[in-house]
């Protein structure tokens, strides 16, 4: 066999071999389980779509795009590794548009790679040195000279059709764990595009009309959440802020354990846990976020619906009608905004404020704003905080206001400067994640103390309902280590997903702590109960003051329709089927009958069902009687 072809098939092995390590990584390291014909499959296919260039162009050239067809396949799968790491799903192909969001967090990104990461790029480097020996080589072309169209076309269809037959595998109750690996990043890509597109075919488009069965779930809909509603009159704290302002603090990062904790005879949190001593405490609730992450967090305390399965929410239902907490507050009158220090960007939040009702969006770089002290990703939450209770004074003075507030300083990789470091720490905690997180959590309580005391200068504080909550975990799984080591915590799923939730009313001096579980889906309720709000809101959460049996339930961050509750806990498989779950006893940690976690299932399932019906078809619009059903 003569040389040249020789090598173009040692070329079309290393490629190969290549795919076929990075896919066996990502899978191992994503899901935990390789799906070895399909990996085999769709290292197969990517590798007859590489070397696709090599018959079309007939000379070296080709070598390059093939190299850059490698390139590709070999950056997305890694991407979804390292995305998957922080973020806890694969890229979907809605973010292609806020590909800018990746310098925001690039030193994020980087705290997320890890050196053994190298082995994910072992093919490039032999395709590398194997191009560059290639190129090398005196006279002899490394082509026949004649284009081979139609075996390069057959090559392609080939390679596309190896990566479908994973995909078809797939179905739409799979994580994205699972997609990975059981089918292998591309083909999971391929699946989630392939759904992307349906949704956006008007067949599946909130036009369509809507059949009797889906009219008759709008009115069962409708009953399941007035019941859910009443109960919000047994409070014995229902009303006592009617009229009231609304301070809402969502405090980047924060997890639970941090309330109460000391380190070297110092509080990380003094200011919160003062607030706590005249506040309703609730220690067991629990993040619900999607892939929106912070803007999730934010979109489920304002609107007690869930996230979007797809993306953020902020992104996929940017155009969609809501009756968020800032839309019910407009309508008694209040002027509402939002205050983040990051590029109004981020997250689409310059775009998603508004159908969310906020009035006014200040974000760094606002004129309002002037250019404040800057940390980290954006403005310091000690300015933001200052110039909002500025603003606030100023718009109190015409009519009650809600201003929702989402601090920035305390974000991951948690690298505060020294100047603002002002635990001291022992040595043992210098230049760790867990030292640096307790340093920027300390600065935002900090921060926290600072703007009560403002508003209490300002004459605000008697007349405002604050609220503090987490939006989603700070350190990580692979810190558990740490934090057993230097803290004696237990970082579990329960410790990583729970989030402090404080709510001070107006003259409130005695503090009232709940065990009850619950999560930010409560949030919303909470407070329309405490300001009295007495109208149909249409919420998946409970008023967390008359809660009376504790659950939570999950579609991301963890297998979705897994749920924690007070009696059971549910870990659900990651095929989606319910028997394959594991139900767990809370009290003796044992394992139980799976059925005994079917009524909470079923539940966590019907809720995560209607909040995508209504946002599906966009229903807001008829539940609020702006269009007929
Ligand atoms: C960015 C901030 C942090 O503006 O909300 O976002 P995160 O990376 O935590 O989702
Ligand atoms: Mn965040």
């Amino acid at each position: 066999m003569e040389r040249r072809r020789l090598l173009y098939i040692l070329w079309g092995l290393v490629i190969f071999a290549g795919m076929a390590s990075v896919n066996f990584f990502s899978m191992t390291e994503i899901f935990g389980k390789v799906n070895y014909i399909n990996l085999v499959l769709s290292s197969f296919g990517l590798s007859l779509i590489c070397i696709c260039p090599l018959m079309v162009t007939g000379k070296k050239r080709g070598l390059i795009f093939s190299l850059c067809l490698y390139i590709i396949f070999n950056v997305l799968i890694y991407s979804d590794v390292v995305y998957e790491r922080y973020y806890d799903g694969i890229l979907s192909i809605e973010m292609i548009s806020q590909v800018t969001q990746v310098n925001a967090i690039a030193d994020s990104i980087f705290t997320l790679i890890k050196p053994r990461d190298g082995f994910y790029f072992v093919g490039l480097v032999v395709l590398l040195i194997a191009l560059i020996y290639m190129f090398l080589q005196r006279g002899e072309d490394y082509a026949s000279g004649k284009k081979n169209t139609t075996f390069s076309s057959l090559s392609l269809l080939a390679g596309i059709a190896l990566l479908l037959v994973p995909a078809w595998q797939i179905k739409a109750d799979f994580s994205d764990q699972l997609k990975v690996g059981m089918a292998g990043a591309v083909s999971a890509h391929l699946y989630d595009t392939y759904e992307y597109l349906m949704e956006k075919s008007p067949v599946f488009a909130e036009q369509r009309s809507l059949t009797s069965e889906e009219k008759k779930k709008i009115e069962d809909m409708k009953r399941y959440f007035q019941a859910r509603q009443a109960e919000h009159k047994n409070s014995p704290f229902y009303g006592v802020a009617k009229g009231k302002n609304l301070i809402m603090i969502q405090a980047e990062s924060f997890n639970n354990f941090v309330v109460g904790l000391k380190v070297n005879g110092q509080e990380v949190t003094p200011n919160l846990n003062k607030l706590i001593k005249e506040s309703l405490y609730f220690n067991h609730i629990y993040l619900q976020i999607g892939r929106g992450n912070t803007s999730d967090a934010e979109f489920v305390a304002n609107n007690s619906l869930y996230p979007s399965r797809k993306d953020g929410a902020y992104r996929t239902y940017v155009d969609k009608t809501f009756y968020s907490l800032p839309i019910v507050l407009k309508e008694e009158g209040y002027i509402t905004s939002a205050a983040h220090g990051n590029s109004p960007e981020f997250w689409n939040r310059k775009n998603a404020y508004k159908s969310q009702g906020y009035d006014v969006f200040y974000y760094k770089g606002h004129p309002s704003i002037g250019s404040p002290d800057i940390l980290g990703m954006g403005i310091s939450d000690k300015a933001m905080f200052h110039k909002m209770a500025e603003i606030y004074k100023k718009q109190s003075e015409k009519q009650p206001f809600y201003g929702f507030i989402v601090t920035l300083s305390s974000h991951r990789p948690f690298q505060l400067p020294a100047r603002v470091q002002k635990l001291s720490l022992p040595k043992e905690f210098q230049n760790t994640m867990t030292g640096n997180y307790l340093q920027s959590v300390h600065y935002t309580d900090e921060a926290l103390g600072e703007f009560i005391q403002d508003l209490k200068e300002k004459g605000l504080w008697d007349n405002t309902l604050l609220v503090f909550y987490g939006d989603h975990y700070g350190p990580l799984p692979d810190n558990a280590g740490e934090l057993k080591k230097l803290l004696g915590i237990t970082f579990d799923k329960k410790t990583m997903f729970n989030i402090p939730l404080v709510i001070h009313y107006p003259k409130q001096t005695k503090p009232v702590e709940y065990d009850v579980i619950g999560s930010q889906m409560d949030i919303f309720p909470t407070i329309s109960s405490l300001m009295g709000i007495d109208k149909p809101l249409y919420q998946l959460g409970f008023d967390l003051t008359t809660k009376k049996e504790g659950y939570v339930g999950f579609r991301h961050e963890i297998v979705p329709y897994t749920f924690f509750s007070d009696s059971y806990d549910y870990l659900a498989s990651d095929d989606g089927e319910f028997s394959h779950g594991t139900c767990t006893d809370v009290k003796t940690g044992k394992k139980v009958d799976v059925e005994k976690c079917r009524r909470n299932y079923e539940r966590v399932k019907y809720e995560i069902d209607i909040s995508d019906f209504i946002f599906d078809h966009n229903l807001f619009d008829i539940l609020l009687k702006k269009r007929s059903l």
